[in-house]
């Protein structure tokens, strides 16, 4: 069945048939269960060429309130297919499940007509292990078009993945459209050039690069994805990773310190100095930019960044200083948090709450706020034994801008080396939190993260985030031995080999399991 991720339980009896799909087949659907079952028709229609006319008989969609919400239950046999989902979102996810076992072709976007359809006589019953299974697209580094993130939305959806966070800006690009202030996407979306090389020093490509979202793109990437049950997440990083809202509002800088008028939008990698300053005019800056994301974005949670801000510039900061006096803080490190408990309750007043990475424990975690653990697992710990939730996503293993092997033709040699092998025996409850029910309680899900430094257009996400992708909606899905040791790779690797058939009929340029130039 080469079933990916995995599901929590298939039974197919010995010598068991198949039911074939005609172009007599039809797909019904009962009341809550017409969105998937025209997905479901659309999909396969392209593929498979078979019409799928509603009607009785033939394959059966409906919601069954008894099963756990992203839960289904998908029951083959001669009678035909019935398919149950604990909500529109388990259907959904079942859906996808149906999708694989007809074969790599029903991932065609235009039928093959020799082809014939079947499905195999089961029963399979699936829920997801976590609630928050994420993919972190950096828009920012390279801005990616907005087809390629629908693509994406896709490629999530078919990994049963439901969350896509979107980190919207950063010191090299400002992606999102904000009506009250024009000048962050005009000026902050372009940059003169970026930097390409990794082996040969800082060689750069020397051409301008830039892009955004305006804001119906955004709202159509929001609805397309709600429509395949992934929640946008957007992230505006502050008070660090700031320079390209610098670039465009020198305001917003620490103006006693540096020239921010002469600032650009950054055209290096790496953590930069240009933080934002701590006035009331920056808060009410950015509560105007939030108001607009907001509106845009539905998601319950809203990513405010909150990493790698370096505080020199708050150091030398007459205007930093004299608000660290005037709070009766510490440091700067409680200044930085001074800073995001005010969005903090700002979101909770609108019925939102604050994540942020993990630095945002530094200096004091804002009440309601979760955290991105990304610089190893230990800031998730720290903040589930706090009682704070948690979204695991540490570098060492789902970075998946990391390289994949250490042989030298690898291309753009990035971090870690992380092989498909290792994201599969990657864990997100660590054994700390195993033992203390409650916290681990407090890890809502995990996320793979691809930032995009060195990566300029789709082909080469592609290329980093597959296959590796399919392993970590896997470890993000199934109910898999905790111990990264006792995972059964070889199972995993054996479904893969269909797998990589699906992703070729989706026109996934994956890295090759054999490597780069097999
Ligand atoms: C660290 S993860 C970053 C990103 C980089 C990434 C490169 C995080 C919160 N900060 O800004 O893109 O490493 O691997």
């Amino acid at each position: 069945m080469n079933l990916i991720p995995a599901p929590l339980s298939l039974t197919r009896p010995a010598g068991a048939g198949r039911y074939d799909l005609t172009a007599d087949t039809a797909l019904g659907s009962a009341p809550g269960a017409e969105p998937v079952a025209a997905w479901l028709r659309a999909e396969l229609g392209a593929a498979t060429g078979l019409p799928l006319l509603p009607g009785p008989g033939g394959l059966r969609l409906t919601l069954d309130p008894g099963l756990a919400a992203e839960g289904y239950r998908l029951v083959v046999d001669a009678d035909g297919v019935r398919l149950d989902g604990g909500s529109p979102a388990g259907l959904f996810w079942g859906a996808q499940t149906l999708r694989q076992l007809l074969g790599p072709q029903a991932y065609r976007r235009a039928a093959i007509a020799a082809d014939a359809w079947s499905l195999p006589h089961l029963t399979i019953e699936d829920a997801p292990r976590f609630g928050w299974r994420g993919l972190l697209l950096d828009v920012a580094r390279h801005f990616l078009p907005k087809a390629d993130v629908l693509r994406y939305v896709d490629l999530a959806a078919a990994h049963k993945l439901n969350v896509l966070h979107l980190h919207l800006t950063d010191d090299q690009g400002w992606r999102v459209e904000i009506k009250r202030y024009p000048r962050l996407a005009e000026v902050g979306s372009w940059r003169e050039r970026s930097m390409v090389g990794y082996r040969d020093g800082n060689r750069r490509d020397d051409r301008p690069h830039g892009g955004f979202y305006t804001q119906d793109d955004l709202r159509e990437i929001v609805a397309y994805a709600a429509a395949r049950h992934i929640t946008v997440v957007p992230e505006i990083d502050i008070p660090g990773h700031s320079q390209a809202a610098i670039a465009a509002h020198p305001e917003l800088g620490n103006v006693d310190v540096v020239d921010t008028a002469a600032l650009a939008t950054f055209t290096d990698w790496g953590v930069n100095p240009n933080v934002l300053n701590v006035e009331d005019a920056t808060l009410r800056f950015y509560e105007h930019v939030l108001e607009e994301v907001l509106e845009l974005f539905p998601s319950t949670f809203v990513h405010l960044g909150g990493d790698e801000c370096p505080k020199e510039q708050w150091r030398a900061s007459a205007a930093a200083q004299a608000r660290i006096k005037e709070l009766g803080l510490a440091d700067e490190d409680e200044l930085q948090s001074w800073f995001l408990r005010h969005f903090d309750r700002w979101l909770a007043a609108r019925g939102r709450r604050l994540i942020g990475w993990d630095e945002i424990l530094e200096g004091g975690l804002a009440p309601g706020a979760a955290v991105s653990s990304w610089r190893g697992y230990e800031g998730g710990i720290a903040a589930a034994r706090a009682g704070h939730d948690v979204v695991m996503c540490p570098e060492q293993h789902v970075y998946l801008d990391h390289r994949e092997s250490a042989r030298p033709d690898e291309p753009i040699p990035v971090g870690f080396v992380r092989t498909l092998e290792d994201v599969y025996r990657y864990e997100p409850v660590p054994p700390e939190l195993r033992q203390d029910a409650a916290a681990a309680g407090h890890v809502i899900g995990t996320q793979a993260n691809v930032w995009t430094e060195f990566m300029d257009d789709a082909r080469s996400v592609d290329y980093h985030a597959f296959p590796r992708l399919a392993a970590f909606a896997e470890v993000a899905w199934s109910e898999l031995p905790r111990e990264p040791e006792a995972r059964d790779f070889a199972d995993f690797a054996e479904r893969m080999t269909e797998h990589y058939a699906r992703l070729d009929a989706l026109g996934v340029e994956y890295r090759h399991p054999a490597g780069p130039r097999p």
